[in-house]
């Protein structure tokens, strides 16, 4: 899968509630829904795509009021299935406080595989989507969409911000500009 030279490659779009996200690890990883409508361009894509080179991340993030906030990381990777798609984020800059530090270095779990920090008991099951979940989350993106914004349980929501169900989010990667900076002064 090539990226868009200088551009950046969508990787999760949520808008309408129109494509369902509670699926299974097969389909966390080959991916579903399509770019035109809401989107999940799988965990093997971002493996492949965040492992032949250094990628950032960017997440812009929509309330119902209109307002928009981002948060990008000057390094965004994950791991292999063999290690349940663990996620690496590093450098946060944005105007979105940032709840994805929370999720750092944790595996993938989905409703058929809890590789999550709560003992006996399965966040994914709980929040009925696929999620780099901690003891569960301080941001979840891939929760069933609802159109109001306070429903009784936020779904959709980056904790740090507002507490509140989310209207969109978007979630993307470049080939990262900075990372050669890094590499000199590591
Ligand atoms: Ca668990």
């Amino acid at each position: 899968m090539d990226t868009p030279p200088g551009g950046w490659l969508v990787i999760q779009k949520r808008f309408n509630g129109k494509v369902d996200f509670n699926w299974f690890w097969k389909e966390y990883r080959e991916g579903f829904g399509n770019i035109a409508s809401e989107y999940w361009i799988g965990l093997d894509n971002m493996f492949l795509l965040t492992n032949q080179g250094h990628y950032e991340l960017r997440i812009d993030l929509w309330d119902f009021e209109d307002n928009k906030v981002y948060a990008s990381y000057e390094s965004f990777k994950i791991d292999g299935e063999r290690d349940q798609y663990r996620l690496e984020v590093r450098g946060f800059k944005g105007s979105a406080r940032d709840s994805l530090l929370h999720h750092n270095n944790m595996k993938f779990s989905t409703v058929d595989s809890d590789n999550d920090k709560y003992p006996n008991y399965s966040c994914a099951r709980e929040w009925q989507c696929g999620w780099w979940f901690n003891a569960c989350y301080y941001t979840i993106l891939n929760g069933k969409y609802s159109n109001i914004s306070n429903p009784s349980d936020r779904t959709i929501a980056w904790n740090e911000w507002k507490p509140k169900q989310l209207a969109k989010t978007e979630m993307k990667i470049r080939p990262s500009r900075t990372y050669k900076n890094h590499k000199r002064r590591g």
